[in-house]
């Protein structure tokens, strides 16, 4: 067994695949980060663990340890982290590593990874439109910059991928779902051939800090895009919410407790205003240039649902 295992990762490691994916993550990061500074965005340090987290919306196991006698979790996501400290400094990113320890029935999506990192930014005062363009700019151009730099790459894994055409299709969720049934993301994944995005996502889909709309109840002023050719979701995203008042129904509505999101709470209560902002998956983003089907082929040591990782 040992013996196998070795060499599927000898073979993995040496691998062409591996090293083309590679090349376009580094190229990726690159450009990303770039577009953001020439933008006036600041890098800030990644969370790696925290007595705070994303709660998310899908159940997880949630690795927790303690230190010396306070409780920890390893990040899920950043997102409160991010909307405290957007309050001081207006426009920022980091390329954030998270582990979200998701159930074995994601093992066969492809697009899922136990430990994976995303580049999530958030900016003051932003309505929602602002980081969508902003999600637009940074996957076309950096579409454009993989095409002008390792075109023998592409074209050696026979991936044809065109520059997508901005601004990009908008659903809303309500009406695609209509349409298209459960399943719709997937299934309009696979009849797209360009990112689009979906949009007014309802509030029991999401979790509690996504901004509810005034004029719209029970629906959220956020979004996903998703990736055409069946890739599926490649960001997520919105406007959150600021009021401490509207902080507090929202939790008590998912049937979270304030004791989980303490000093969070503590910091809201001192006022914070609105921003919004998004996560985009890089092994996602990188699997989608590259055209794989798994994402485990752009990981050196992927960790896949279910399954032993090294
Ligand atoms: N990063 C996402 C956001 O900014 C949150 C997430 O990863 N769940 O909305």
């Amino acid at each position: 067994m040992q013996e196998v295992v070795s060499t599927v990762l000898r073979d993995h490691l040496k691998g062409e695949r591996l090293r083309i994916a590679l090349e376009v993550n580094t190229l990726v990061r690159r450009k990303m980060a770039d577009l953001l500074i020439e933008k006036g965005f600041l890098e800030i340090p990644p969370v790696i663990f925290s007595s705070v987290t994303d709660p998310l919306n899908h159940p997880v196991y949630d690795p927790t340890f303690e230190y010396e006698g306070s409780r920890y979790s390893l990040t899920k996501s950043m997102i409160f982290h991010k909307q405290m400290i957007v309050q001081e400094i207006p426009k920022i990113f980091t390329f954030s590593p998270n582990v979200r320890l998701e159930t074995p029935d994601k093992a066969e999506t492809g697009r899922h990874l136990l430990e994976f990192t995303q580049l999530d930014l958030e900016m003051l005062n932003a309505p929602r439109e602002e980081s969508m363009k902003l999600a637009e700019t940074l996957i076309s151009e950096t579409i454009r910059e993989v095409r002008k730099k390792l075109p023998d790459r592409l074209r050696s894994l026979h991936r044809e991928l065109p520059i997508p055409k901005t601004p990009f299709k908008v659903f809303k969720f309500t009406e695609a779902r209509e349409k298209y049934g459960k399943d719709f993301e997937q299934k309009l994944s696979e009849i797209e051939k360009e990112p689009f995005w979906i949009i007014d996502i309802p509030l029991k889909e999401r979790e509690f800090y996504d901004r509810e709309k005034d004029d719209e109840k029970g629906i959220l002023r956020d979004m996903d895009l998703i990736y055409p050719e069946g890739f599926n979701e490649a960001i997520s995203g919105g406007e959150r919410e600021f009021e401490i008042e509207r902080i507090r129904e929202r939790i008590l509505a998912k049937g979270q407790t304030f004791e989980q999101f303490k000093w969070y709470l503590d910091y809201a209560s001192g006022g914070m205003e609105l921003s919004s902002g998004f996560g985009l998956g890089i092994e996602r983003f990188t699997r989608f240039i590259c055209g794989f089907k798994r994402i485990e082929e752009v990981h050196p040591f992927p960790k896949v649902p279910g399954k032993f990782c090294i």
